[in-house]
């Protein structure tokens, strides 16, 4: 008889560090959400998925300014990107710079 929890074809979905802000990229040049948070102020992670596909970029901006030193970039359909960044409490815009994608934007809230 098979048993539960054999290995299956596909790997088993990337998992992420407690507290990391998952931001997914999906069809229709969006974001899954408009708003992010509130996270806490401090050294914070991010993990960027591609449901849509084609490439998409995270970057953060605060007042219009590009939070210096992260970007991440994802390609295909199924890709990820992860980095962190240090960010002071405020609200900050997540934005894909791809030319086109001026859409793509939501709302990060940190404390
Ligand atoms: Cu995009």
């Amino acid at each position: 008889m098979a048993s539960c929890g054999g290995s299956g074809s596909s790997g088993p979905p990337p998992t992420y560090a407690p507290g990391t802000v998952i931001v997914n990229a999906v069809p229709s040049l969006r974001f899954e959400s408009q708003s992010y948070g509130p996270v806490p102020a401090g050294k914070l992670s991010f993990a960027y998925v591609n449901i849509d596909s084609v490439r998409h970029t995270l970057i953060i901006a605060k007042d219009g300014s590009k939070v210096a030193n992260f970007r991440l970039v994802i390609g295909k359909k199924g890709s990820s990107d992860e980095g962190s960044v240090e960010l002071d409490p405020g609200t900050y815009e997540l934005i894909c710079d791809v030319p086109g994608h001026g859409e793509m934007k939501a709302s990060l809230t940190v404390e």
